[in-house]
């Protein structure tokens, strides 16, 4: 099957956006990618992206919003998959997901919130969080094992952000969650994880840290 031509827009700094971009070379699909500024987005960007948000895949002239439908169906159109085939296991895979954008949104939160309630009780639940996915977590490398799924694709740009925070803040967040800091290690190293940011990613997302004014930049004292 000859694969359609494929442009996803971007946000240089957008977690969403990496598992796309994870998915895309872990899968091998050749694609174009346009960043825009999302606090002046172009004109067009109303009218591919309903919740005006990124990613938004073009596929030939149509578009599709949001990560995970965009992740699937590189996965669905492309040979091999990388999800279990199993339903039930599958299924997990998805509610793991979910647990991961839960996890990503408290992350983000707590980095960038303006008071020091929201502050206190991001940070609690992104502990929290990791250290229930170290009890569920079955040993790796990756979350299925052997295999790398679409659930490390999920995690890997959160893992990444928390990296950035850590070295900010100089704080050990992964010290009640022994194997999820080697599983964030394993997939900092991976090629397509590597390769889903522009070099500058790190200095981009501190900036963008500072620039939030934030609790966590007064408090980490940038
Ligand atoms: N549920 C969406 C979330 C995407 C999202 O929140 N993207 C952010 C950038 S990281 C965005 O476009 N924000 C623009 C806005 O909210 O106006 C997905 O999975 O694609």
């Amino acid at each position: 099957m000859s694969l359609p031509k494929l442009k996803l827009i971007s946000f240089a700094l957008c977690p969403y956006v990496q598992r796309s971009v994870i998915t895309l070379l872990e899968k091998e699909v050749p694609y174009e990618i346009e960043y825009i500024d999302l606090d002046n987005p172009p004109a067009w960007f109303y009218d591919v992206s309903p919740l005006e948000k990124v990613p938004v895949l073009m596929v030939d002239d149509e578009s599709l919003f949001e990560s995970m439908p965009i992740c699937e169906y590189l996965d669905e159109i492309t040979p091999g998959t990388l999800y279990p085939e199993d339903p039930f296991a599958r299924a997990k895979n998805r509610a793991w997901v979910e647990f991961g954008n839960e996890l990503l949104g408290a992350a983000y939160t707590y980095s960038t919130t303006g008071e020091e309630i929201g502050y206190k009780q991001n940070l609690m639940t992104v502990k929290d969080r990791l250290e229930t996915l170290d009890e569920f977590f079955e040993g790796g490398p990756y979350f299925n094992g052997e295999a790398f799924s679409l659930v490390d694709a999920v995690y890997a740009p959160i893992f990444r952000m928390l990296g950035c925070l850590e070295g900010m803040q100089g704080q050990d967040i992964y010290e009640d969650a022994p194997q999820i800091a080697r599983w964030s290690e394993t997939l900092l190293q991976r090629s397509s994880v590597i390769k889903a940011v522009q070099a500058s990613f790190n200095d981009d997302f501190c900036d963008y840290i500072k620039r939030s004014g934030s609790i966590f930049a007064q408090k980490a004292g940038v």
